[in-house]
This record gives structure tokens, C-alpha cells and sequence, in this order.
């Protein structure tokens, strides 16, 4: 087992998973789902993690059932388990089918999709992978483990320690506190540089799959446009062996095959091509055609197949010096910022509550949000493409040090690792000199097809990333974090800002953040602070604002926040962040009516395609007020 890099915490809780739950691996005919049932077994507080994941739990503590994917922090009743720093163990035994253990031509895979923040993997007390970093999944071949005995079950563990350090991806600070007249000993705190509560656990689904011994291991899809043809560039990268053929065709709605080709790149043209749109902005918004990748190979039993299917949307985004442009047309953000957050859950993946979103997404007339503050599940980023939702995909750097991140900077391999780590979103790197440059540059390079941001605050003369990025995002906080109550300030600083920021830059702008607390139910006029009507009357003054600039570089409004959130506990934080225009529990408080009669005159003057204006309500729901 190689080095485990956090360690301020040898605290340790075990938990074990109620339902790894199998949900899509996106796989065709050779991928299997294994649905995993139950089985518990007694451990607690157990420090030694080799001799757990070796089977010898006997003599453990007691344990927490804990569901998956979720958060641990919210469903117990235990004070320690919510605010608990260092390793938690989780521990599931599944029965797999027979032709998984015993049909060699088989590769069983163990997919993690997110653990937040360092995980270590045992299968049958056999060490598999290590990850670092709380946002992405990652898996681990375990074909050999589970082909290479008699038993056809097998034991999944997984340490998970959420301590963030300095080096950590958002970064923290373990504070131990000495002074033994006010602390019991070895009392230590976690502190973090970002506003939202450090959620861990197993956040997203769990699952295994199988593929062929040789297998589709990626794809990757650039598309443009050619006077209408759609240009459909196509990289498909094979492991397990160099002898298979690939084919490749796409498929428009109707399930009628409009392109193919062969082999591991290529180009598909496809004449008169359905252009993926915002939903907002087109009749027949979001269209997907479907990407069918097959790889044969010819084996002693006969051809094996490995098949993908991936949805592939035909677009073009660019920037000019004062527009966005999507396919060509002049697209304005007005969207929301969110969290991955909810009651009892946690950061953990549920679909009601994505669906839930979704829908009030399309409610409120929004076209846009951001991932702050770090990269969402795929099956997010998945329905944005079905609903026709354009997303600022974030990277999870918020809160970094340049001081400590500059050190780190130097070296081919470290730069390398870092970057990796932090893609593949970018945005919220703030004053990182030489790594603003170089990191936008790495992006770029890995996907030229769209434009990158990093948000900022609106201090334009200190700001070091600007020059680099294609798109502004400020955040400002005007008559909240200052001028306190005095509303009527907005106008004259806002205008500023956005002034000096495109004298400086000539690029176009997105308000990428703004807002005011409110806590749900209070109610105040004339407005105050934390009721509903101040909340409101602040959005107001910022759209006055933004109505006049929308005409010149202002590209986007994204209001702070979509719901409350939870945070760490601190005399200026109510039970949490309360600038939701929603609620946690996703009800309306009154800016949220503000913004959705905002938002569906916006789609109306400025996106609505030609032929549905006039109508003011059509068929299909997408455009009203
Ligand atoms: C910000 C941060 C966000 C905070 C927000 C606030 O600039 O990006 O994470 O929650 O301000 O409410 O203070």
C-alpha cells in the first residue's frame, strides 16, 4: 500500500453501506450491473486499517448502517459522526454471478463515483487503488481477485479520510489546539478557506460492470459546423490488446443511422445536422443524436463485442470581444449558481432531488448555472445536455494559496498532477501568477472547442488571471458584505465595476455572482436585511444594472444562490448560507418569483427563436411568462 498523505486525524469510525447502489454505467450489451444486497457486519471505531481490511473485525465496535451514495455526516444522531475529521470505513460483501468469476474472457471493474476526500479500496482484504480528490470517480480492475479462488463472493472495503491540508483540492488547515487549560488533549479543529460545509462520504454510486478483456476505454468528441454540415470529430481509445476492429456510427432521434466510419479517429459529416440548442433558444432545443461504438475482436470462441453508446450534441461556442456565441447566435447566461447540498443526504447524488432541480430550473426560465465550487456528478452534466442547460463546469480549487501552490508549481511531474487533479473544470483559481497562465493554457490545450473563466471578485487592478481567460466572471456583494442596508449605493458601484473591467480587458462580462440573505418567513418593509424584501429589492437593484450593460458586454447573470446550503457554523451563517432564491428544501421564497418573471422575459427578448414570437404560451410549456 503506497504513502496515505493525510494524516493530522487517526480518528476512525466505521461504517458500512445500506445500498451500493447500481444505476447506469452507460454500457450496451456487454456491460452488467450487480445490484448488491445487504449484509452487515459489527465495527467500530477500530484503529487498525490493515487488520480490518484483512477480515479480522471481530473484535470491533459498533457500527452505523449508512446508505450509498450519501453523505455520513447528516444521518446519524451522533454529534461526533456530523463534525467527525479522519478515516471512516466502509465495508459491503456482494455475490457475483458465475460467468463473472469464472469466464476469464471477463474483466469485472469496481467503479467509485466520487469519495470524498482520500479513499483506499480493499477487495477480499486486497489492496486495489488509492484516489485523492473528492469530485471525480475513479475504478479498479479486480477481474484477477475475483477470478482466482473458489468463492464467488466478495468483500469491498473502503477507508475514506476527509482531513483537508494545505496540498488538499479545496485546500484546509488542521488547527490543533495546545492550550490544555482550554482544550482536552490533542484537540484539533478542521478549517476550511470556502464557504460550504465539508460534506464525505461515499457521494455518488458505487457499482460494478464488465466489459470484454479488450474494451472501449474512452471517447472523446469535438463537433463544428460547416455551412450546415455538422463536423463530428471522434478519438476512440482501446486496451487489452492491438488486434480489434471499431465501428462507428451515428444515429439522429429517430434511431436512423446518418454517419459511419472506422477505426480509432475519424470525421463524421453529417448534412443538414440537427444543432444542439439552449432550451431556450431554438423550437427543438437539446437535440442528441447517439454515438453507437463497437469494438470486435476475434477470440477462440468466436467474435466478442464491446459496445458504447454516447449521446453527442452537434455545437459551436465562441467569444467575441462583447458576445458569447452559441452556434453563431448571441446567448445570455441567466442562470444560477448551485451546490451539490440537501438535507439529511448531504453532497450525496439523488435523483428526485436532481430532477427536482431540474425542474425548477426550467420554473424559473433559467438557461445556465455553474458547478460551484468543484466538478458535479456526470449524470448532472448528462440532463443538462438532455434539457438544454449550458453549464460553467468548476474545477475544486476553491480557496487555494497562491503562496503555498506557487511552491508546488515547479517541476514537469508536479505540475502535471496538479493539473490533472484540478481539471477538468476551471474556475475559482484566484492569484495564481504563473499557474493562472500555464493552467488555462493545459486546458485549453486537452479541449480547444471551448472558452475558459476563472471567477473573480471585482478588485480588477489586483487580478492576476483576467489577461488569460476568454469570459470575465465577477462576483460582487454590494449592500451586503458592505454599505450594509444602503440598497441605493447599487447602481452607481455596480456600473463601476463593470466599467473598469471592460476598460481594462475588452472582454465580455458575466456577473457570476450576487445576492443577499434571506431567512425564509421573515419579512420586513421597509426592507431589512435577512427578510425576503431586502433580498428581493438588492436583486432588483442589480438588474437595473445589468439591463442597461446587457446591451453592451455584460454576457450573463448568475444570481447567488439557487437554494440554502449548508456551512460551517459561524455568527454571520444562519443554520447554513441563507442567499438561496430557494430554500433547502427547494420552496420559492419571494426573489425566486422576481427572477422566474426576470428570466422568462429575458428568454423572450432576447433568445426566443423568430418563428415562436407572438405566441405566448406554446404547447410545449418552453416559452411563458
Ligand atoms: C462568494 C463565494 C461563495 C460564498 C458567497 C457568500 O464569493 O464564492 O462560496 O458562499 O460568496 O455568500 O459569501
Amino acid at each position: 500500500m503506497g504513502p496515505v498523505p493525510v494524516r493530522p486525524s487517526e480518528r476512525h469510525l466505521n461504517l458500512r453501506p445500506l445500498s451500493f447502489k447500481c444505476l447506469s454505467t452507460g454500457r450496451g450489451f456487454q456491460g452488467h450491473l450487480l445490484v448488491y444486497t445487504p449484509s452487515w457486519k459489527a465495527s467500530w471505531t477500530r484503529d487498525d486499517r490493515s487488520l480490518w481490511a484483512r477480515e479480522e473485525r471481530h473484535c470491533s465496535g459498533p457500527t452505523l448502517d449508512m446508505p450509498v451514495p450519501s453523505s455520513f455526516n447528516d444521518v446519524g444522531q451522533d454529534r461526533q459522526l456530523r463534525s467527525f475529521v479522519g478515516w471512516v470505513w466502509y465495508e459491503r460483501e456482494v455475490t457475483l454471478p458465475q460467468r463473472w468469476t469464472q469466464d476469464l474472457g471477463t474483466r469485472v471493474v469496481l467503479r467509485i463515483g466520487s469519495a470524498h476526500y482520500y479513499a483506499i479500496v480493499w477487495v477480499n482484504g486486497v489492496h486495489v487503488v488509492e484516489h485523492e480528490g473528492g469530485h471525480l470517480p475513479f475504478e479498479a480492475d479486480i477481474s484477477k481477485l475475483v477470478q482466482s479462488g473458489p468463492l464467488s463472493s466478495c468483500r469491498i472495503t473502503i477507508a475514506i479520510n476527509n482531513t483537508l491540508t494545505p496540498h488538499t483540492l479545496p485546500p484546509g488547515t488542521i488547527l490543533h489546539r495546545t492550550d490544555t487549560s482550554k482544550y482536552p488533549k490533542g484537540y484539533f479543529v478542521q478549517n476550511t478557506n470556502f464557504d460550504f460545509f465539508n460534506y464525505a462520504g461515499l457521494h455518488r454510486p458505487v457499482l460494478l460492470y464488465t466489459t470484454p478483456t479488450t474494451y472501449i476505454d474512452d471517447i472523446t468528441v469535438t463537433t463544428s459546423v460547416d455551412q450546415g454540415t455538422g463536423l463530428v470529430d471522434y478519438q476512440i481509445f482501446a486496451q487489452g490488446s492491438e488486434h480489434f476492429q471499431l465501428e462507428v456510427r451515428l444515429l439522429d432521434q429517430e434511431g436512423k443511422v446518418v454517419a459511419q466510419g472506422t477505426g480509432c479517429r475519424g470525421q463524421l459529416q453529417v448534412p443538414n445536422a440537427h444543432l444542439w440548442w439552449p432550451y431556450l433558444m431554438h423550437e427543438h432545443p437539446a437535440y442528441l443524436y447517439s454515438l453507437e461504438v463497437r469494438l470486435t475482436t476475434q477470440t477462440a470462441a468466436g467474435p466478442v463485442s464491446d459496445f458504447y453508446a454516447l449521446p453527442v450534441g452537434i455545437r459551436t461556442v465562441k467569444v467575441t470581444e462583447r458576445q458569447f456565441l452559441i452556434n453563431g447566435k448571441p446567448f445570455y447566461f441567466h442562470g444560477v449558481n448551485k451546490h451539490e447540498d440537501a438535507d439529511i443526504r448531504g453532497r450525496g447524488f439523488d435523483w428526485a432531488l436532481l430532477v427536482k432541480d431540474f425542474n425548477l430550473l426550467r420554473w424559473l426560465g433559467a438557461n445556465a448555472f455553474r458547478t460551484s465550487h468543484y466538478p458535479y456528478a456526470e449524470e448532472v452534466l448528462q440532463l443538462c445536455d438532455r434539457y438544454g442547460i449550458v453549464v460553467i463546469d468548476e474545477s475544486p480549487g476553491v480557496g487555494i494559496e497562491s503562496r503555498v501552490w506557487a511552491g508546488r508549481w515547479d517541476g514537469e511531474r508536479e505540475r502535471e498532477k496538479w493539473l490533472s487533479r484540478v481539471l477538468p473544470g476551471l474556475t475559482s483559481l484566484c492569484l495564481l501568477p504563473s499557474v493562472d497562465r500555464t493552467l488555462i493554457a493545459h486546458t485549453k490545450a486537452l479541449d480547444p472547442s471551448r472558452p475558459v473563466t476563472f471567477v473573480t471578485n471585482s478588485n480588477y487592478e489586483a487580478d492576476l488571471g483576467a489577461p488569460y481567460v476568454d469570459v470575465i466572471c465577477v462576483n460582487s456583494y454590494y449592500s451586503w458584505y458592505h454599505d450594509y442596508g444602503h440598497l441605493e449605493v447599487i447602481p452607481l458601484q455596480l456600473a463601476t465595476q463593470f466599467e473598469n473591467w471592460y476598460r481594462t480587458y475588452q472582454k465580455p462580462i458575466i456577473q457570476s455572482e450576487y445576492g443577499a440573505g434571506a431567512i425564509p418567513g421573515f419579512h420586513q418593509d421597509p426592507p431589512v436585511m435577512f427578510s425576503e424584501e431586502y433580498q428581493k429589492a438588492l436583486l432588483q437593484q442589480y438588474h437595473m444594472v445589468l439591463d442597461e450593460k446587457r446591451k453592451n458586454y455584460v454576457v450573463g447573470e448568475l444570481v447567488w444562490n439557487f437554494a440554502d446550503f449548508m456551512t460551517d457554523q459561524a455568527p454571520q451563517r444562519v443554520m447554513g448560507n441563507k442567499k438561496g432564491i430557494f430554500t433547502r428544501q427547494r420552496q420559492p421564497k419571494a426573489a425566486a418569483f422576481l427572477l422566474r418573471e426576470r428570466y422568462w422575459k429575458l428568454a423572450n427578448d432576447t433568445q426566443r427563436p423568430p418563428a415562436a414570437r407572438g405566441s405566448q404560451c406554446l404547447e410545449s410549456g418552453l416559452f411563458h411568462v
